[in-house]
Order: C-alpha cells, then sequence, then structure tokens
C-alpha cells in the first residue's frame, strides 16, 4: 500500500494566489509610507487608508536554515509622478540573500548595496532575481496591473528597513507611456 501522499500548497501562477496553506497576510497602507515617496505634499492629499500592497506568508517552520515562501501584490498607482513601491529593505542578517521570481504585471526590482550602488532589473511574468547577500531591494510598480512576485528567504534574515532611512538613490516616475529613474 502507499504511504499517505502529503498535499503540498499551491502557487497559481497566473495570480499569486497561495492557497493549502496557513497563510499570513499583511497590508501595508499609504498612511504606513510616510517619507517613502519624494512628493510629501501628493503623499499628504492621498487617501491613508489606500493598500500599496499585500504580502502573503506561507506559515511554515523558522530557524537556522528554514526558508520562507510568500507572494508580494504591489498595486498599480502613483505618489504625485511617483509609482507604488515597497518600503525596501536591507535584511537584518545582511549576509542572508533571497530570490524573486515575477508572476505577473511589470515594474522593477532596485538592488542597492551598502556602498549605495544601485541597479534595477526588469520584472515580468517569469523573470528570476538573485538577491545578493548585503543588498537591499525594493519593487515597484510600473505598469497599470497589479505586480505580483514570489520570494524564498531564510526565516533567519529579517528586515532592516531603518538603515535605508536616506532612501535608495534611484527613484522611478511615470513619464508619458513609460517610465524615468531619476539620481537622489
Ligand atoms: C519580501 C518583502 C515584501 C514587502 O517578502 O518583505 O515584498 O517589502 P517590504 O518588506 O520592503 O515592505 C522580502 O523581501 N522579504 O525578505
Ligand atoms: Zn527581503
Amino acid at each position: 500500500m502507499n504511504p499517505d501522499i502529503f498535499l503540498p500548497p499551491q502557487v497559481a501562477w497566473a495570480t499569486g494566489a497561495l492557497a493549502g496553506g496557513p497563510l499570513i497576510r499583511k497590508t501595508t497602507r499609504l498612511a504606513e509610507l510616510p517619507d517613502v515617496f519624494t512628493d510629501g505634499e501628493a503623499w499628504k492629499r492621498g487617501n491613508p487608508q489606500q493598500g500599496v500592497y499585500d504580502v502573503d506568508v506561507l506559515g511554515s517552520p523558522v530557524g537556522e536554515g528554514a526558508l520562507f515562501v510568500g507572494v508580494t501584490h504591489l498595486y498599480a498607482g502613483n505618489v504625485g509622478d511617483e509609482f507604488f513601491m515597497t518600503r525596501g529593505h536591507f535584511h537584518a542578517r545582511r549576509e542572508q540573500g533571497e530570490v524573486y521570481f515575477g508572476l505577473r504585471g511589470v515594474g522593477l526590482l532596485l538592488l542597492q548595496t551598502e556602498a549605495g550602488d544601485a541597479r534595477l532589473e526588469q520584472v515580468t511574468a517569469g523573470s528570476v532575481h538573485i538577491i545578493p547577500p548585503f543588498t537591499a531591494h525594493r519593487l515597484i510598480n510600473t505598469g497599470t496591473e497589479t505586480l505580483s512576485a514570489l520570494a524564498v528567504w531564510p526565516s533567519v534574515a529579517g528586515h532592516d528597513y531603518a538603515a535605508l532611512a536616506e532612501g535608495f538613490s534611484l527613484r522611478v516616475f511615470a513619464s508619458g507611456q513609460g517610465f524615468e529613474v531619476r539620481h537622489g
């Protein structure tokens, strides 16, 4: 007789919906993102309750070597001319990397080293992003639909948001039908 076969959680590749496992959802609203967008006046004019992104994480064991799996759904929108984006962070344990997989929508992954060197990767359905150790990361939705990305990261990594208090050195603004990257 066959042993019992465990049915694992599922991700719907087209939407990023996670199912079949314990799920923890965190919604980040505009009100929780002061000082993230360049145009502070436009941020004040926005609806503070507006959801900017949701992160769904599968409940799973934690500890050295254990991995978390989660999906970020970053909604389409702007604050002034600047696109909606995640807060962005270094890992508290700086040596811990992460992998992002684009699922739907279009956008950018902004990566920045501790020395302040920044670069952008294009996020689309199927894109694979290897975030190196010691590298801060932020998603930016440059499209008109929700940008969803699957992430796998060490449970011990943690998040350090404070280290980026001065922000990333690149910013991305709507320009015509596309986007414009500015330094500063
Ligand atoms: C992701 C991010 C998620 C939200 O799961 O935490 O996209 O971004 P912020 O944490 O910057 O608000 C991840 O990178 N985990 O390590
Ligand atoms: Zn991370």
